[in-house]
């Protein structure tokens, strides 16, 4: 197929020089060790604790065994506030868990849940405040502070589109009880599937270290039911890789945000606002159309012309048939997510991608 007619998905993977990955699995060969806190894997956690500047992290199999075990270690129990807006991870780990979620709507510009609505939601059952950094943009992480200090709740921030942001000079890490990372192939940073846990308090480390480990603490001794969420030197090598190439793969991003931002100014479509004190990690490009029916255009003509944009986060997780939660409106959260629509962002995107499927946006809406 020539590079003109060849689809434009909405992500593609970022693949290191092929070499360097090959060098390291000889490695694991020559070894014969593959799992189960291997070489590279502790390299790696090395690697990734200097770059989200904290020593109690684990590199783990995924993102949703992730928010698994930051609800485990922290023995949550009965309810968690939690935002409607978020991948369906978020909520699927909540009831896996045998939680159950309390949704509270979002901020109409940031997306990301809205702390002036939790208070009326805690409830002697709340026990936890699970709340998602939306495509990297960080909450509202003082006021999430004060209410978790107020109520004495702890704050798990699902960070699986945050990893490389910053808040006001400091790593996003910095703000809650525990976050989660995904490092899945479709994220900026990935090891082909992983994730990621952090917490901020050390004496709570070694319990999530035996968490994802079985419970076992050497000496034929299980401790407690944990589960197993390890990854393999071989995600482990793929991430040492990519972890070099993770400031300019940022850097291309911003200038991809700037292209788009730039080429689709006719359209007059909503973007995310992300507080001016961020560096911003650049993981998504959404916008918001004024009609889920203009949406539909617009994604099916980009389908016409082989580029396929997604809508990154429908349905709003409180409309979910599996879901039994007391509070089933939320309003902003179901608008937004009619209406918004992720559009290509890779490494690979070249500036004529953005141009052609900015024009084709532009045109449909002028067109109606
Ligand atoms: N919390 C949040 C807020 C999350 O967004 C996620 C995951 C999690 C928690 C859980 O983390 P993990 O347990 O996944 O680590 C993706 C990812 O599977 C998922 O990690 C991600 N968020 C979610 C937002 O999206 P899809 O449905 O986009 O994957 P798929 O297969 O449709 O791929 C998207 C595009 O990428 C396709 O057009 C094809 C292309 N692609 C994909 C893969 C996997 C490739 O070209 N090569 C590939 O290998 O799910």
């Amino acid at each position: 197929m020539d590079e003109q007619n060849k689809p434009i998905l909405v992500t593609k993977p970022f693949l290191p020089e092929k070499d360097k990955f090959d060098q390291l699995v000889s490695g694991i060969w020559d070894r014969c060790w593959l799992t189960n806190n291997g070489p590279l894997v502790n390299k790696l956690e090395e690697k990734l604790r200097a770059y989200i500047g904290s020593p109690y992290f684990h590199f783990l199999s995924n993102g949703t065994i992730a928010l698994q075990l930051a609800m485990k270690s922290l023995e949550v129990k009965g309810e968690v506030i939690t935002t409607p807006f978020s991948y369906v991870a978020t909520t699927n780990s909540i009831i896996w868990e045998g939680l159950n979620p309390v949704f509270v709507d979002i901020d109409p510009d940031t997306w990301n849940i809205d702390p002036e609505k939790i208070e009326k939601e805690i409830s002697n059952k709340t026990s936890a405040i699970v709340a998602t950094h939306v495509f990297g943009n960080p909450c509202d992480v003082q006021k999430l502070e004060e209410i978790s200090s107020k109520y004495d709740i702890p704050v798990i921030y699902d960070a699986a589109h945050a990893f490389g942001t910053r808040f006001k000079k400091s790593p996003i890490t910095d703000f809650g009880d525990i976050n989660t990372f995904s490092f899945h192939a479709t994220k900026l940073f990935h090891t082909i599937e992983g994730g990621g846990i952090q917490c901020k308090n050390p004496d709570l480390f070694p319990k999530i270290d035996l968490l994802r480990n079985f419970g076992y603490n050497g000496k034929y001794n299980f401790e407690e039911a944990g589960i197993n969420a390890k990854n393999s030197e071989f995600h482990a090598a793929m991430g040492l890789c990519n972890i070099e190439h993770v400031a300019k793969i940022i850097e291309k991003r911003k200038s991809d945000h700037e292209h788009y931002d730039n080429y689709l100014k006719g359209a007059n479509l909503q973007k995310q606002t992300i507080h001016k004190e961020t560096d911003y990690n650049y993981s998504y490009y959404p916008v918001v159309f004024p009609t889920e029916k203009m949406l539909l255009t617009v994604a099916k003509e980009l389908e016409n012309n082989s580029i396929y944009a997604r809508r990154y986060f429908f349905p709003s997780l409180n409309t979910l048939k599996y879901v039994n939660t007391k509070n089933i409106e939320m309003p902003i959260s179901q608008s937004i997510s009619k209406r918004v629509l992720c559009l290509p962002l890779y490494f690979d995107l070249t500036q004529e991608d953005i141009i052609k499927i900015s024009s084709i946006i532009c045109q449909t809406i002028k067109g109606r």
